[in-house]
């Protein structure tokens, strides 16, 4: 067989060199730019549930990156697509990404996040692709109170089906790359923030929907006092960490934090993304009863990421924000000079 291992530049002669599903999510849609930028032949696979074909539109008609509209739990067709394009690596990001749909809908979570996933790691076996990123979830935690989430010391307690199912497929891939001798890498993303992230659901992410009320005019909502604290990490040091893992040589299986180390509390965020506003509006903000069942703080150790793969996060959370508001078509809500 072939040796489809790459580095930036060594080409799989047959098809794409990466395989990302999810491709046109928030997440996906950032991972597919950052490989392509690195001169990686890239198939996307999303069945647009919530991505967005937009999401894809920097790579519209790019020769490096096509996308298959196609379901991960349909194993004919993810095994034909493995098959024709035989992945060096694939990125494996499609998921049911909302915690409380996967405590309304147990079985769909178990379908999409854990069958789902088995399928695409048997067609990433069967097709002898070589490395294999999961995009893993602080959520694997649960509400353990230790004051930072390292790897291996922190316990293990989902509190949903979602994180279970992350938890589970962890163990999947550990096993994988144990008996089949595939480079499979979890990365427990934190908190992702940034361009193209959806704010339409009252489970978005809470900067996506501070920024979505300070450009409309409405007022941002405060669960609590505010002070609950969070490690915001920006999409595209996400998506450099992710092709960092999907370009890693060596086999095995390794999970790492992907976050930045520092907490940023809600009220911290209001302030800047205030300060950051094209008119240096004071944001109307209301306080609502704390969320039901909610962690006070959630902050990671990024020290393994940084000691595998040499990845750190390169983005200040006030960078992150003025990027975000900058984008979007929005123009107009970054603060000028
Ligand atoms: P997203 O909803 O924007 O992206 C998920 C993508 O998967 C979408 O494009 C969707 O259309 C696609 N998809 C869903 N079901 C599919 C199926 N059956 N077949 C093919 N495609 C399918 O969400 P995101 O925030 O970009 O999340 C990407 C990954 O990162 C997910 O695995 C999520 O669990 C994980 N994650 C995200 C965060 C975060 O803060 N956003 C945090 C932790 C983990
Ligand atoms: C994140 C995940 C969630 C689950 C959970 C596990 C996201 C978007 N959500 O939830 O899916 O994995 O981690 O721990 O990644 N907030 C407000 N006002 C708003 C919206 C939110 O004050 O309008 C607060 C919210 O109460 C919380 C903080 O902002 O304290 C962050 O909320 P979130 O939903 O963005 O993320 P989180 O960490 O609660």
């Amino acid at each position: 067989m072939a040796d489809k291992n790459f580095a930036a530049g060594e080409k799989n002669s047959k098809g794409a060199d990466v395989l990302v599903t999810g491709a046109a999510g928030f997440i996906g849609s950032h991972v597919c730019e950052e490989l392509v930028k690195r001169g990686l032949r890239v198939v996307g696979l999303d069945d647009l549930s919530s991505g967005r074909l937009d999401n894809l539109a920097p790579l519209a008609d790019h020769p490096c990156f096509r996308l298959v509209e196609g379901d991960i739990c349909d194993a004919t067709a993810v095994d034909q697509l493995f098959q024709d394009e035989h992945p060096a690596a694939v990125a494996h990001l499609a998921a049911l990404v909302s915690v409380p749909r996967s405590i309304d809908d147990p079985d769909e979570n178990f379908r999409l996040n854990l069958a789902g996933s088995q399928i695409v790691l048997e067609a990433a076996r069967i097709a002898g692709t070589q490395r294999f990123v999961f995009a893993s979830s602080a959520a694997v935690y649960g509400d353990t109170r230790a004051p930072t989430h390292t790897e291996e010391e922190s316990s293990k307690h989902p509190l949903s089906p979602y994180g279970a199912a992350k938890l589970a497929v962890e163990h999947l891939l550990c096993a994988h790359a144990h008996c089949f001798g595939m480079s499979a890498t979890a990365l427990r993303f934190f908190n992702v923030y940034g361009p193209r992230q959806d704010p339409s659901s009252p489970y978005s992410g809470v900067i996506s929907i501070f920024a979505d009320r300070l450009a409309s005019g409405a007022p941002i909502t405060v669960f609590g006092d505010g002070e609950q604290t969070r490690d915001f990490v920006f999409v595209q040091d996400v998506a450099r960490g992710v092709a960092d893992a999907a370009q890693f040589q060596e086999t095995g299986f390794r999970v790492v934090n992907c976050c930045t180390g520092r907490a940023s509390s809600v009220l911290d965020l209001v302030q800047g993304l205030a300060q950051s506003y094209h008119d240096e509006v004071e944001p109307q903000v209301f306080h609502q009863a704390p969320r039901a069942g909610e962690i006070r703080h959630s902050l990671g150790d990024p020290s393994g990421f940084a000691r595998v793969f040499g990845w750190t996060p390169a983005t200040s959370l006030a960078d992150g924000l003025r990027e975000l508001l900058a984008s979007g078509g929005r123009g107009g809500m970054l603060k000028q000079g």
